[in-house]
This record gives C-alpha cells, structure tokens and sequence, in this order.
C-alpha cells in the first residue's frame, strides 16, 4: 500500500464560532484559534480543520458564504487569518479548510447578479426552473424544511436550495461555475493551506430532469449524480494534484462503494470521505420525522456497519474516522454513558474503539475533554436553523410531535450539542468569552474543562494524547487490516488488526454491565498492554465501559 502523510495524521476539528472569543463579543475569533494552538500541538493532533470562516450573513453559521475570499467579520480579518496560518506551520501544523460549493449565500455577488434577470452572464450559476402547474418545479424537500424551490417574483422563477432558501445551489453543470471555484481553490492554495473539507460535495451534480422522489421523506435525488465523478476528476486535474494536499469529501448517502470511486487510490479525485451510514442508526421509524428521535443505537448495529466500512474500503481506499462534529450531537452522550459515574470511562472507550481501526481520526472540539450534549430545556436556548425549523414543521406545521416530544428529540440529536462553547476552564463562561455567549455555555463547564483535564494524568485529554502518541509509534494502528470478532455480540465490540508481525486486540465493553469474555489471543505469553481505561486487567471480565489494546507481537 502507498504510504501518504494525510493516512498517518490525525485531524482536530475546530468550530471557530464556539472556539474561543478574544474581543469580548460572545462569538469566537480566529485570534482565539491562535491562543490555543498549544493546546492542540500537546493533544498530539497534526492538521487542524477550520469550519467555514468566510464573509457570510450566518443563516447557516458560515455554510452560506457570500465571499469565498474574505474573512468573515466576527472571525476576524485577513491579516488575522494570515497570522494563524503562519503560526500553525511554524509549529508543524497543517490547516484544512472548509470548502462550501455546492451552495452560496443569496448575497453572494454571483446570486445577486443571477436573481437581476434571465439574461444576465450570471444567471446559469444557478439553478432556476419555471413552475410546474403553477407550483414548485419537483416534490423535493429542503433539508431545512418546506419545499427546496423558493419562488423569485422579479424574474418569474424558482431557484434550488437544498438547505436553506438563503443558500441558493450552485449549477456544476456551467463550466464558468467549476471555474470559478477552482479559483477560489488556487486562492487559498496559494496562500499555503494545507486541505480542504468538502462539504455536501456529492450533491453537486444534480439527476437528468430533476425528477420527483417517490416517498414523502425520501432523502432528495441529489446525491451522487450523474456527473459528479467527472467534476471532481476535472477539480483533481486542474487544482489538487498541482498541489501536496489532502482531501476529505462530506459525502451524506454514499455507500462503500461509492467511497472507493471518490477516494480509490487511483481515482484522483479525493483522499477520503465522511460517510454517514453509522449516523443514520438511531433516527426515527418514520422518515418524515427523519433523524429526530431518543433512540439508542444497537451495538451490533454499529459494529456491523463500520466493520463493512473497515473490509470494503481495506487496501483500495481510506476512512475518515469520526463519531462527532459541529453536525452531530455528542457521542459519549449518543453511544456511551455521560452520567458522572461512566462519563470518563465511556469516552475514553468510545475513542479507543474508533482511533485503533484503520483510517484518518477526527476529534472534534470538546470531545478529547469527554464534552456532553447540552441538555436544554426550552426552544429559545437552541440556536441552530435546522432545529429551529424542525421544531415549528414537525410541532406547528404538520403537528405530528408534540412540544415536549420534539424538545426531548432536540436533546438527544440536535446540532446544537455540539456547538456550546468549549470548555477551558473553571471561570465565568468556562474562559470561552467576557462577553455574552451566542449559545449558552454547558452548565457542567466547572467538572469538564480542559484546564482541568490537561493536569490529570487519567483524564479523556491524556487519554487522547496517548492514543495520538501510539499512532506515531505502530504502523499496525494505522495501516493493519481490521477483523471483527464475534459480529452478533451485542454488548462488547472486539476486533484485530494485523500487519507483518503485529497484531493488535480491541476489545469494548459498550455498557454498565461487568461483562465476562475471553479471547484467546490475549493468553498469548507475548501480549502487551498498549492502552486501557481500567488501572489493572481482570483478563476474563471487563468493568462498565472497560476498554482493552492489546499487542501481541
Ligand atoms: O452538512 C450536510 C448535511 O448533510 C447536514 O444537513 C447533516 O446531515 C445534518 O445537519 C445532520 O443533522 C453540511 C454541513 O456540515 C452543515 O453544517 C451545513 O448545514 C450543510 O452542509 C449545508 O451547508
Ligand atoms: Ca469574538
């Protein structure tokens, strides 16, 4: 197997917004992202990744952008970006930024020109269609809610938005499109940054004749379109492989096998994906009401879909490794135990069980502290357009969930979990801010900080930082071929991973159960213990949430 800098690192995702305020306004600023680059450089991360920081009007928190070469006001300046960038490579670190295409804000200068009139050079940017029958051109939905068409009374027409009615889709189809954004491209390439995330990226090409979808709920039609492997091939061509880059494609809907035509190692469009089949687990039974729900993943569930993930990617391509982000709520609240007495132990197993399988890991903001969920109680403390909408379509529009109802699914899945302010120490507002916080601070911040876990030996922090340490040491954690053991177990999560002479052992216990179990390869005479969340070895039985790493060698 080809070996690359990008399959050996490991990624620290950071949300600028909720990173850290320096200027008193309750919303984090690059100049924040600047004071705890040592923070990042100790946990042992190699590549930072930047959520959106360009000028946008924040109806989507910076995923509706309306300058791609102009720092977002709150965030800061250009000269401020500058600086970050600088210091980030002066301590061998790497930036990746956010790249937002399928989509702009409506006060990009692109739509503004395009919504004028039908003739304007601008106008085929985007994607306009008379109305059918009088009404929207298709049955597709927004994944905001409503209809994804929004009527254009000057010009007579509807244009797309999957997400929101201020995020107009982009037309791939028009070359001066994919060239303005591979200029975009060479922008920040050229300005030395070391990446880009790709958001949504394989919503980019849209079906022949926009066609209906056939169930109401039904994901649109728009992913994996009929061109979007040339686009990316064509992005490859023309940008990426002029540069030393690495590439991380949002890729909702994508399955194994469409992960290896994106990221194959002789596809040359992109290094890797985030796939969304493990985050789809624990949604509603009824499509309509989507992801929204209090249910708990089943284990066998999840082992069964990342383990197909690990075999059918194995030696043709690679997996980004990820259980949270600023989309997903926490995960030690989503599949470990965030109750005092299992909080530590629970996260700190949940990021052994995804850091020792095979692929480039992602930590996200606060979960190297074992963050959780935020627990609110009442709608005005959420934040985010998609909970907002959801709440008003599922409770008031189509009166299918009761308030109390939708503001319980709104704790357990929500985006807004993930987007309090991080937790740096014990102070008013947790250090994040003087000001007032845009989104209220955690009230657990005085227990979960990272001042706190950066001086406890035991903490998920130094957990975290072992793992990160491991990694530099075996290649058997990151190019070993991953084996599940015991698929039906549905209480302990057990795999290997072997490379010439090495194996590794994870075994997980997923729940608050002493459980006994017994693996063979762990009475070998040669197995060292690598990592654990227990002090000693019990060998036979593992404790509440008892993680194990083996090597036998
Ligand atoms: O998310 C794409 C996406 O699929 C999200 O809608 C996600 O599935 C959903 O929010 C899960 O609850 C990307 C960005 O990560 C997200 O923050 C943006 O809102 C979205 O695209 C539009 O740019
Ligand atoms: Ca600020």
């Amino acid at each position: 197997m080809e070996k690359h800098w990008w399959q050996e690192a490991v990624v620290y995702q950071v949300y600028p917004r909720s990173f850290q305020d320096t200027n008193d306004d309750g919303v984090g600023d690059l100049n924040g992202v600047i004071e705890h680059l040592d923070y990042i450089k100790k946990l042992g991360a190699d590549v930072i990744w930047l959520n959106p920081i360009y000028k946008s009007p924040n109806d989507d928190n910076g995923y509706d952008i309306a300058d791609y070469e102009q720092i977002m006001a709150e965030f800061g300046n250009m000269a401020d970006f500058d600086r970050l960038l600088k210091q980030v490579h002066a301590k061998k670190l790497k930036i990746m930024m956010d790249l937002v295409v399928n989509h702009t804000s409506d006060e990009h200068h692109w739509f503004v020109e395009s919504r004028k009139n039908r003739l304007n050079d601008y106008r085929d940017y985007y994607i306009w269609r008379d109305p059918k029958n009088d009404q929207e051109p298709n049955n597709w939905q927004s994944a905001f809610g409503g209809s994804a068409w929004q009527f254009d009374e000057k010009t007579g027409q509807y244009y797309l938005h999957l997400f929101s009615k201020k995020q107009p889709d982009l037309n791939w189809d028009n070359e001066k499109v994919r060239h303005s954004v591979f200029d975009v491209m060479r922008f920040w390439l050229d300005k030395g940054v070391d990446g880009f995330r790709m958001d949504v990226i394989n919503l980019i090409s849209k079906p022949e004749g926009l066609p209906d979808v056939k169930t109401e709920g039904q994901e649109n039609l728009a992913a994996n379109g009929p061109h979007v492997h040339d686009y990316l091939k064509e992005m490859n061509q023309e940008v990426l492989s002029h540069y030393d880059v690495m590439t991380v494609g949002e890729t909702p809907a994508a399955s194994t096998r469409d992960a290896i035509r994106y990221t194959g190692f002789d596809s040359h469009e992109l290094e890797m994906v985030f796939q969304f089949e493990h985050m789809g687990l624990d949604g509603n039974e009824n499509p309509v009401i989507g992801k929204w729900s209090t249910n708990q993943v089943k284990l066998t569930d999840l082992k069964q879909v990342m383990s197909k993930w690990q075999t059918d990617l194995n030696g043709k391509a690679w997996n980004a490794l990820y259980w949270n982000n600023h989309d997903q709520p926490r995960v030690v609240s989503r599949f470990g135990n965030d109750q005092d007495e299992f909080r530590v132990a629970s996260a700190k197993m949940l990021g052994a069980t995804l850091h020792f399988m095979q692929g480039t890991p992602y930590i996200y903001q606060g979960e190297e502290l074992g963050m959780t969920n935020a627990n609110f109680k009442t709608l005005n403390q959420y934040k985010d357009i998609e909970s907002l909408n959801a709440y008003h379509e599922l409770v008031d529009q189509k009166k299918l969930v009761s308030s109390s109802q939708m503001l319980a699914y709104l704790r357990h899945s929500s985006r807004d979990n993930a987007r309090t302010p991080m937790q740096w120490d014990a102070t008013k507002n947790a250090g994040f801010t003087n000001g007032t916080p845009w989104i209220e601070v955690n009230a657990n911040y005085k227990q979960i900080n990272a001042k706190q876990a950066v001086n406890d030996d035991q903490s998920v922090f130094n957990f975290y930082r072992r793992m990160n340490l491991l990694r530099k040491q075996y290649d058997v954690i990151v190019y070993g071929d991953y084996q599940l053991l015991d698929p039906d177990d549905d209480q302990v999560w057990a795999y290997t991973r072997h490379l010439d002479n090495q194996d590794l052992l994870i075994i997980s216990n997923f729940t608050e159960r002493t459980v006994q179990r017994w693996y063979d390869l762990s009475q070998q005479s040669n197995k060292i213990e690598l990592l654990s969340n227990y002090e000693d070895d019990q060998n036979e039985t593992l404790r509440p949430y008892e993680c194990k790493v083996y090597l036998i060698q």
